[in-house]
């Protein structure tokens, strides 16, 4: 017989850790690097990484996310490329994540193979009721909050609009859109499951430190979860 862990059987994938999800930014990491930037992040516990890079030809998007691949090597830190669907395969990246107007998450599918993690970044209920979980591993919900990082962002749900689009998906959930870590009770309260962060993270200082701020508070953040669960089941 096959070794088994608790997480994983023959028709689930590995548990996605989506709690502290650092999505690059090429201006913003540009004092520190890249990569530098990325490898501080995860050892302050960031579990996932996101290459976005909107402005980067297909050729510079592959060689970043090559490097990155390269440096997170090991770490079981997973690597997520945007948008682009052919660089994510070039790179041999863990997955893509695509927005509603990218290219769509079964075409993403397909080329990627069944393993790939594919995420879909959603704004509204309605968009979340048609995501087929069969295709979508997790969704990205946002903005809660206004950002300048992304300026062409959607009306900002706030946690209660957060809480009613998290309601309102089959699969996880990554909050995104101007969080800090002070904002991890109330995200995971909302029903997320992680935080996704760009200035946060790769502006501060620090960002090992701040990425570690955030691992702290999404912790804390999921034990309580878990705990008001179980008040709940055994009341
Ligand atoms: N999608 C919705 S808000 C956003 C993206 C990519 C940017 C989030 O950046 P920040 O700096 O964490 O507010
Ligand atoms: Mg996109």
């Amino acid at each position: 017989m096959s070794p088994r862990t608790p997480e994983v059987t023959d028709t689930m994938k590995p548990k996605i850790d989506l709690s502290v999800y650092l999505i690059t930014d090429p201006g913003l990491c540009a004092a520190r690097g890249l990569v530098e930037t990325a490898l501080a992040a995860v050892r302050g516990g960031a579990t996932i990484v996101q290459l976005r890079d909107k402005a980067a030809p297909r050729d510079r998007l592959i060689s970043e996310g090559l490097r990155l691949k390269q440096a997170l090597a090991g770490s079981g830190v997973l690597l997520i490329v945007n948008d682009d669907v052919q660089a994510a395969a070039a790179i041999g990246a863990d997955g893509v994540h695509v927005g509603q107007s990218d290219a769509a998450a079964e075409a993403a599918r397909a080329v990627l193979g069944e393993d790939a993690v594919i995420g879909l970044s959603i704004q509204t209920q309605a968009h979340a009721a048609v995501v087929d979980p069969a295709v979508v591993d997790y969704v990205g919900v946002g903005p809660v909050f206004a950002t300048p990082t992304k300026p062409d962002h959607a009306r900002p749900l706030g946690f209660d609009g957060l809480a009613a689009v998290c309601r309102a998906a089959a699969m996880p959930a990554v909050a995104i859109g101007g969080l800090e870590a002070r904002h991890a009770a109330a995200v995971f309260a909302a029903g997320a499951d992680g935080l996704a962060v760009v200035s946060a993270i790769c502006a501060a200082p620090d960002p090992e430190a701040a990425a570690g701020a955030f691992a702290l508070a999404a912790r804390d953040a999921a034990a309580g979860q878990s705990d008001s669960v179980a008040t709940e089941a055994g009341r």
